[in-house]
Formats: structure tokens, C-alpha cells, sequence
């Protein structure tokens, strides 16, 4: 890996540098190698009682969320996951690049077979420049609703935050809770036909907060001094929504997004997409008393309701002073429907772009794809496809009309293994017809994709630009937060509309664009991103709304081997969970629907 390689190398001057300099003060630095730690994750069922009702749900350890993994930059995790629940599960470490190490990624059909219930496997989760806040969260069915955790990364020892060192830190992780089996339910659901499972609150650190039935007893609630200065690591493990989030009376400076520090940006709300995690300041110089921190839906689809559901925590002011009155509520959190406020946050994200945090966007792009992200529809049969009435039989989404279908033998193993059969590799650059693809009235014709496990390879070290461009098919236009494994990627463009090839990417930022997992394309609109292509092995990427990776939307890279042993792809570990008796995983399924599409979206 040549990109990581003269990363390392360049580390290393800065290391020899400072050693001496170090060495000469009379130190001894002991952070020139990185520390490897050890996490056991058991996977069982606990009782929790929320809106008034006793639930089951599958958890890590009993915690819900699940435990923080904590490391500094550049560490290794052994994570021995045990599975003491009732069905196959996969756990994904999101936005942990994992260089040459697919194996460990984590998404089920694609770098491995579930981990089945008696069962364990160890991760190997290999850091490299990732810094500050990121998550892991199962990655088969729709199991990650109860089974996540965030992940805490600090600067390597010896160096610092490029913001004052905060006065104490706290992790948020906003969460949506879903009332009954969900495992159960996705899978009726899909047999039956019926609609899919729909949240019933949000949760801050596994609390629906004062606004849910039965949850006031329970709310988060967060002691903070007064005059201090305080690091929030904000993840978004929601299921199905973007979220909008703020605190009552103070503001919120953005220091980080996905594990990359950005130039510091003051809000008084923040818009975070369900895979984005923020690295947030919060300085508590308003008057002693209690505050809300509340998240709020931030939604796109034209037609659906707003759930209208609110979460809260409180942040608790220490010292004598009266508590009687009820907290202040965040009243500038944006409403449901509020773009403006969303795509204005969203476009504030800029790296930092400095001699201590260079970028390296990719300026010569040697492969180039437009993606449409869109809703679309399946024949049931080809030759029984009622295009004519404005339908056909299966509701799924695509990319470039491509639904994704899942193999029975993860893709990693069968590409290192050389087996044919489960994946074809003609995963189309571009969609097979342009249309004008923002127009409300559209062609049936154009709604109609096809089903495969079709992939991109790219080679080794190819300079690589995407362009989403979003699509307002079957009624369906909403924004997508697309989401890269084994990458962080530079969003250099987005706007609204059809792409212009000739306008729009003289817009492009190449001089300090955010580093991310996951960015939203804009409702209506286009994303263009850039990444080079320098860690090889197998990559999910995918929409991150659960609903619509169901569907479809979703398609791997195959990343080629360079000419060396550290530029390819590793030897898999001596175990990974066999891939026998998975002929009907609820994935590998799509499901008719009787009424009209829009129950759906
Ligand atoms: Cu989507």
C-alpha cells in the first residue's frame, strides 16, 4: 500500500525527529511503536423494558449501546466476538480502513459468512490514519439497531489534538429503538409482502429521553462544571434517518467528521447521516441550570410523514443553584423538512488542510463513474412486468439500475480463492441510458433494474472520482448517505439537480474538501468524491439507510493487488465462520408489494 506506506515513512522522519529532540530533553518516547489491545464481545439477549413495553434485544456484553473501544492512532484490536444469540451475526468497524485487511470488515456476504450462534471469530481491527471519533455496529440483516459501540481514537502518545486540550470528554450515541422483534419482523415482513419495520423513537446513549412514554425515569443525563470546555464524540447509529441535533442555549463547534479533524465550524445545531460520527466542542459558560440536548428526523421523501419523534438528554450543570425548573429545550433544533439547514452544515465541512494535517486530493482521475442512486422496480417475471400501469412487481433500489443481490459465499473468499460463480465484475461506469433524472414525471421504463452481484475492479492505485447523481424515480427522490468501506473518500462537489459535466466540476473544491466514510448525495442532487484507490482487497459501498441497502444499493470493489507483499491484500486468517446452509437469507431476498409505493419509500 504505497499510499499508507509513505505515510508510515513519512511518520517515521517526523518520529526520528522528534526522538532526538525528545532524547536531548531528557524523555523517553514511549509511542514510537503502537499498542495492541484485546476486547471480548459476547453476544447475548437482555430484557429491557421501554414505551411502557418489556422488549428482548440482542446485545454486546448486556450493554446497550454497546462498550466503547478506546486506542490511539496507528493501534491494533483483537476483538473475539462470541455469539450467544439465535441467529448468525457479522460486526463491521466503520470507518477503520483496515489496510489489506478485508477480512475483518465484517459485512455479511461480502467479506465473510455470519458468525453463527455458538460460535466465535476474532477481528483483527488494524488502525492507521484515522483520528478521533468512528463506530462499529453488526453488518447482517438489520441486526446493528442494538448491536453498536463507538470508537475512541487519540492522537499517538506524544502528540495532541490540533484544538486545546479539552477539560473532559463524554460519547453521545444517537440510536433509533424499534418496538417488537425487529430480527423477527424484517424477516415476516418479507414473506408477507407487508411494509418494513418503522422506528418508534430515538435514543441518546440507549434512552428515548422526557419525551417518550414511560422513558422520564430513565433519560441520560450528563454532569458538567461550569467555565470548562468539553470534547463530544457524536455518533449517528440510527437505523433509517438523518438526524438533526442540538444542545439548549449553548453552541456546538464541529472539530471532527469521521475520524478526520476539519476547520472548526460553530453551529448551533449539527445534521449527522446514519454512519457519520462528529467530533464536537461544547463550552459550558451559560448559566448553572439544566439543558436538553435533543435529536430530531431530518427527512427528504416528499411524500412521507414526519415520525415526529424527539430524543433528549440533559446536560446537568454541578454546583448549588435551583433545579426546579424543567430543562431548556433547544428550540432552534431545525423542523423535519428544514434542507436549508441541512446542506448548509453539511457544506461548512472543510479539512484542515495544513502542514500538520495535509490533504492529498486526487487531481489526475484515471477512473471515472456516474451512479444514479435511485428507487426502483423489479419484474417479478420479465415476461409478467406490468411497466404499462406504471409498476412492476418489486419495490428495490439501485445504482446504475443495478440491484444488489448478496452470494451464498462472501465475494472475498471467492475472489482469493479464485472461485467463479458467485459475482460477475461488469458493474456499469454509467447508467445504461441518461434521462433527465430530477423530473418528477418519468418514463416506468427507467424504474425497471435488474438483480445481480455485480462488482467494480479497480486496479491499484487508481485515482478514482464518483458522481452520484440522485434520482426522483418512482416518487422516490430522497438524499443518500453513501457510505465506502476500507476508504475515507474527499467530497469535492454537490449540488442540485442533474450533474452538469462541463459547470459543475469547475465548483469542485480540491483545495481543502472534508475526508469521510459516508456524505449525503443531496435530494434531487449530485455528490462527486475522490479517493485513491491504495488498499486493496474487497469494499462494500453502500446507502446506509438500512432500508434501501435491503433493497439493493449497495455494490463491492475489488481493489487489485500492487507489485509488493504490503501493497496487497492479505492471507486470510486461519478461521473465518464456514458458508454453508445460507440458500434463503432474507438478503438474498426481495418482496412484492400489493398497494401503492409510496407506503414504502
Ligand atoms: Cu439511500
Amino acid at each position: 500500500m504505497e499510499g499508507f506506506f509513505q505515510l508510515q515513512n513519512a511518520s517515521h522522519v517526523l518520529i526520528v525527529a522528534s526522538c532526538v529532540l525528545l532524547l536531548v530533553l531528557g524523555q523517553f518516547p514511549s509511542w514510537v511503536s503502537a499498542d495492541v489491545h484485546y476486547y471480548d464481545f459476547l453476544l447475548k439477549e437482555i430484557n429491557v423494558t421501554k414505551l411502557c413495553l418489556n422488549e428482548t434485544i440482542l446485545t454486546v456484553n448486556g450493554l446497550f449501546p454497546g462498550p466503547v473501544i478506546r486506542v490511539r492512532k496507528g493501534d491494533t484490536v483483537y476483538v473475539n466476538v462470541t455469539n450467544q444469540g439465535n441467529y448468525g451475526v457479522t460486526l463491521h468497524w466503520h470507518g477503520v480502513k483496515q489496510p489489506g485487511n478485508s477480512w475483518s470488515d465484517g459485512p455479511v456476504f461480502v467479506t465473510q459468512c455470519p458468525i453463527q450462534p455458538g460460535a466465535n471469530f476474532t477481528y483483527e481491527v488494524i488502525f492507521s490514519d484515522e483520528e478521533g471519533t468512528l463506530w462499529w455496529h453488526a453488518h447482517s440483516d438489520w441486526t446493528r439497531a442494538t448491536i453498536h459501540g463507538a470508537i475512541v481514537i487519540l492522537p499517538k502518545e506524544g502528540t495532541t489534538y490540533p484544538f486545546s486540550h479539552p477539560d473532559g470528554e463524554d460519547v453521545i450515541v444517537l440510536g433509533s429503538w424499534y418496538t417488537g422483534d425487529l430480527h423477527k419482523e424484517i424477516n415476516e415482513d418479507m414473506e408477507t409482502h407487508a411494509d418494513i419495520p418503522h422506528s418508534s423513537g430515538y435514543l441518546i446513549n440507549g434512552e428515548l429521553g422526557d419525551f417518550s412514554n414511560c422513558s422520564r425515569g430513565t433519560t441520560y443525563r450528563w454532569s458538567v462544571d461550569y467555565g470548562k470546555t468539553y470534547l463530544l464524540r457524536i455518533v449517528n447509529a440510527v437505523v433509517d434517518d438523518e438526524l438533526f441535533f442540538a444542545i439548549a442555549g449553548h453552541n456546538l463547534t464541529v472539530v471532527g467528521l469521521d475520524g478526520s479533524y476539519i476547520k472548526p465550524v460553530e453551529m448551533s445545531y449539527i445534521m449527522l447521516s446514519p454512519g457519520n460520527t462528529a467530533d464536537v466542542l461544547l463550552t459550558t459558560n451559560k448559566p448553572p441550570g439544566h439543558y436538553y440536548m435533543a435529536s430530531r428526523q431530518f427527512l427528504t421523501e416528499k411524500e412521507a410523514t414526519p415520525d415526529g419523534y424527539t430524543g433528549s438528554a440533559i446536560i446537568e450543570y454541578t454546583g448549588d443553584y435551583n433545579f426546579s425548573s424543567s430543562p431548556i429545550f433547544p428550540h432552534y433544533l431545525p423542523q423535519s423538512r428544514d434542507m436549508t439547514a441541512a446542506v448548509t452544515f453539511m457544506g461548512l465541512m472543510k479539512s484542515l488542510a495544513n502542514e500538520d494535517y495535509p490533504v492529498s486530493v486526487p487531481m489526475n482521475i484515471t477512473t471515472k463513474m456516474f451512479i444514479t442512486v435511485s428507487m426502483s422496480e423489479l419484474c417479478g417475471d420479465r415476461t409478467d412486468c406490468n411497466i404499462t400501469a406504471g409498476r412492476g412487481n418489486i419495490l428495490a433500489s439501485s445504482m446504475n439500475n443495478i440491484s444488489w443481490v448478496n452470494p451464498i459465499v462472501d465475494i472475498l473468499q471467492a475472489y482469493y480463492r479464485n472461485v467463479s460463480g458467485y459475482y460477475t465484475t461488469d458493474f456499469p461506469d454509467w447508467p445504461l441510458v441518461m434521462y433527465n433524472f430530477t423530473k418528477d414525471t418519468f418514463d416506468p421504463h427507467l424504474a425497471i433494474s435488474d438483480q445481480g452481484t455485480k462488482v467494480k475492479v479497480l486496479n491499484y492505485n487508481e485515482s478514482v472520482e464518483i458522481i452520484f447523481q440522485g434520482t426522483a424515480l418512482l416518487d422516490g427522490a430522497a438524499v443518500h448517505p453513501m457510505h465506502l468501506h476500507g476508504y475515507a473518500f474527499y467530497v469535492v462537489g454537490m449540488g442540485q439537480g442533474n450533474f452538469n459535466n462541463e459547470t459543475d466540476p469547475v465548483t469542485y473544491n480540491l483545495v481543502d474538501p472534508p475526508k469521510v466514510n459516508t456524505f449525503i448525495v443531496p435530494r434531487n442532487g449530485w455528490l462527486a468524491i475522490r479517493f485513491i484507490a491504495n488498499n486493496p482487497g474487497v469494499w462494500l459501498w453502500h446507502c446506509h439507510f438500512e432500508r434501501h441497502l435491503t433493497w439493493g444499493m449497495d455494490t463491492v470493489f475489488i481493489v487489485k493487488n500492487g507489485d509488493t507483499e504490503e501493497t496487497s491484500l492479505r492471507p486470510p486468517p486461519p478461521y473465518m465462520p464456514p458458508c454453508t446452509g445460507y440458500p434463503n437469507n432474507i438478503l438474498t431476498k426481495k418482496w412484492s408489494y400489493a398497494g401503492d409505493v409510496l407506503d414504502y419509500l
